[in-house]
């Protein structure tokens, strides 16, 4: 099982918060999401700490370097995605990009760095058979 985590945007907006949880629900069928809470704020344990940034900061930086790949649905703009994209790539864990075409313009800082796999689609129903590429064990 491969330990994916899954990036989308927080305080950058909730807009597509189901999203994030079906993407999160359907890699769960076959691997494991380190970033559950992504997709349902109330499974936070860090949400009531008295130095809750540092400790989110020092929770996900650990969990971005222990992960095998990272999955990221960048259809809301997040800073807080675009660093954890930075800091995979710094790291050399692949990276995943996934947005709706008819809703964003994607960053030319992802879509010009050839180092991220970067996935348009046009309908949700277009994810879900990639990540079944994504994350089939290779022969
Ligand atoms: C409350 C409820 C759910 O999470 C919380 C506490 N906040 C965070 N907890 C865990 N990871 C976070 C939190 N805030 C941001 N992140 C990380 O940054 C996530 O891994 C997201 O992929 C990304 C979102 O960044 P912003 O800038 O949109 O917040």
């Amino acid at each position: 099982m491969k330990k994916v985590y899954f990036a989308g945007s927080i305080r950058g907006g909730r807009a597509d918060e189901a999203l994030y949880r079906q993407i999160i629900e359907y890699i769960q069928r076959t691997d494991i999401v380190l970033t559950e809470h992504v997709g349902n704020l109330a499974l936070s344990k860090v949400e009531h700490l008295p130095n809750r940034d540092e400790a989110i900061y020092l929770q996900d930086t650990g969990w971005l370097r222990e992960s095998d790949l990272v999955i990221a649905e960048c259809t809301t703009p997040s800073l807080g995605v675009g660093y954890e994209l930075a800091y995979a790539e710094r790291f050399g864990i692949p990276v995943h990009i996934f947005y709706d075409t008819a809703r964003t313009r994607l960053s030319a800082m992802l879509s010009g760095d050839s180092y991220y796999s970067i996935h348009p689609y046009a309908s949700p129903a277009e994810i879900y058979p990639i990540i079944d590429t994504i994350l089939s064990p290779k022969l």
